[in-house]
């Protein structure tokens, strides 16, 4: 029996999982069911209470959640992982490189609920001075460390890349490359590996 897969070919943190599964052989033995977690008539908190995707049912039942969680399970079925390293100075680069890019989603999907969900009477414009603030000081961090992205490719490299995809996406006008050549360069080479391409965000 197939897994199943909530998934919205929108959604950063839905693609860490898609891309995850690519590059372990694992897509076939993932059904996908398209989701939209937003919708007014959303069941995907029938699979997780939380109501967000992605959500991985198992075959045995159990739903995992969230991407940091079936990213690593996915990682772990062939007794090789790779995505996460084992406890030691190259785990945490990457844990804390997902941290980084997980935060710059929650920080991008905050922005985007507030422009989206709120009305203009309701939406805080320091509340999103404070989201966009933490975008900008993250890209710049990753800016610093740009040239050491190169040659691996963990949890972190996946996720800062869904991150920056989900930025073009719903923010080009933040232009986030200006001033950040080291980080649009290596964002140009990875997103050429097989996995970034059939995972693209398509509304
Ligand atoms: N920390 C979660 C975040 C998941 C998340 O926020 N997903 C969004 C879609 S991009 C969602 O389903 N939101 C619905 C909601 O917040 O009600 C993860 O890494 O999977």
């Amino acid at each position: 029996m197939k897994m199943k897969l909530r998934f919205s070919t929108t959604s950063p943190y839905a693609r860490k999982v898609q891309i995850v599964a690519i590059e372990k052989g694992l897509d076939a033995a993932i059904e996908v069911v398209p989701s939209a977690p937003f919708a007014a008539d959303s069941d995907v908190h029938k699979d997780n209470p939380l109501g967000k995707v992605p959500a991985l049912v198992l075959a045995d039942g159990q739903t995992l959640f969230d991407s940091p969680v079936i990213c690593e399970y996915l990682d772990a079925q062939d007794g090789n992982p790779s995505f996460f390293p084992a406890p030691g100075p190259a785990r945490w680069i990457a844990l804390r490189r997902q941290a980084l890019g997980d935060g710059i989603m929650d920080a991008a999907i905050l922005r985007r609920v507030e422009a989206t969900m709120r009305t203009p009477e309701q939406r805080s414009p320091a509340w999103l001075a404070r989201q966009e603030a933490a975008i900008r000081r993250a890209l710049d961090a990753l800016e610093q460390e740009a040239g050491e992205l190169d040659g691996q490719f963990t949890i972190g490299e996946v996720t800062i890349l869904c991150a920056l995809d989900y930025l073009d996406l719903r923010f080009s006008e933040d232009r986030w490359r200006d001033g950040r050549p080291a980080l649009a360069a290596w964002f140009e080479r990875i997103s050429q590996r097989p996995s970034a391409q059939a995972s693209r965000p398509k509304e």
